[in-house]
């Protein structure tokens, strides 16, 4: 998962300036709010990133490995609902891992089309999936998953199947991942269909320990924020300064992450002082956690009919297809 990737080289073009503006903004913004915030998204610089494919290994983060699973060993029933001659379209495609495993279990796949903010990584995946399937057209849109963007030209006969892995959907708020949903349904078009790879509510010891890995990968990954601030903002958070927390909170479904002020201090960022109480937080992430109803009911009101459902043999993850109804899913208003 990479949010915001920046080209290389010593003039920033005005893309890349715009994404600085707007990173500034929602920092300054969200450490001047109450409770203080900064969007996950922020997380995947290079760094981030890097270190988000190392949780993904981690013995206590299951998610990945759990979803994978569930993949290999139920890809010939998922193929089944993948229709001849079908678009693969992937939001947020990062590596294409986990669509590898689908592309060889459903040969009916006539075309992939992973959908990344970061080019540069889509493009090279691209060049290693062709050769691995040589009858597979390989389309990469570079583009913010979560905006409006069309789908290739070459596409627009085929049957749209869409695939949203990773439970991503559960960093966004309940609302917003109700209307990324609705958004994924005008993008995909009448007659589309959607995989979702969701986590599920489990044991609150479980989930902790996914997020307070023993080897302090999540922690990093958290205080790489400050880090990134620091450099790209002109900030100056000491590191030291500020510890990882992250829990389960039951009654709103959801592991929050947190970085907490060890002490009562003040740090610059973009030319303004922020001040920080003993123990005050920034809320950094949200992964809320959902039973399979409760991710249909969200899709159903998006409209999308649940088709089936697959889980691990734990119950820890699942992975859901929706079939788009004919009702006209609700248009956003920011769109
Ligand atoms: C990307 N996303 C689904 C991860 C999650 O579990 O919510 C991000 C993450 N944060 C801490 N560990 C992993």
């Amino acid at each position: 998962m990479v949010a915001l990737a920046r080209s290389q080289g010593s003039q920033p073009s005005a893309e890349d300036q715009d994404d600085q503006d707007l990173f500034a903004a929602d920092v300054v913004g969200g450490l001047q709010a109450s409770p203080k915030r900064v969007p996950a998204k922020y997380f995947y610089d290079d760094t981030g990133s890097l270190l988000f494919e190392r949780i993904t290994d981690l013995p206590e983060y299951y998610p990945t490995r759990c979803e994978m699973g569930i993949l290999r060993t139920q890809a010939a029933e998922i193929s089944k609902l993948i229709p001849q001659g079908a678009a693969l379209v992937e939001f947020g495609a990062g590596a294409s891992k986990k669509a590898r495993i689908l592309l060889k279990a459903a040969p009916q796949i006539a075309a992939y089309v992973p959908v990344d903010i970061c080019g540069e990584m889509i493009e090279r995946e691209a060049a290693e999936l062709r050769p691995d399937f040589p009858a597979l057209k390989v389309l990469p849109v570079t583009a913010d998953f979560t905006q409006s963007f069309a789908l290739p030209e070459e596409v627009s006969t085929a049957p749209h199947v869409g695939f949203f892995p990773g439970s991503t959907i559960g960093n966004f708020e309940p609302h917003e991942a109700a209307a990324f949903l609705a958004h994924a349904g005008r993008i995909l078009g009448p007659g589309a269909r959607l995989i979702v790879g969701v986590d599920l509510i489990k044991p609150a010891e479980v989930l902790n320990a996914a997020y307070n890995d023993k080897a302090g990968v999540t922690a990093e990954f958290n205080l790489n924020l400050l880090k990134r601030i620091n450099r790209e903002l002109g900030g100056n958070f000491n590191l030291d300064c500020f510890e990882h927390h992250a829990f389960f909170n039951r009654e709103r479904s959801r592991v929050e992450m947190h970085l907490a002020s060890l002490k009562k201090q003040k740090a610059k960022v973009a030319g303004e002082t922020v001040e920080f109480r003993a123990g005050e937080t920034i809320h950094t992430e949200n992964s809320y956690k959902y039973s399979t109803e409760k991710l249909a009911a969200l899709a159903r009101g998006a409209g999308w009919r649940p088709l089936k459902a697959w889980t691990d043999e734990n119950n820890y993850f699942s992975i859901q297809a929706f079939e788009l109804t004919d009702e006209p899913p609700p248009v956003r208003a920011a769109e």
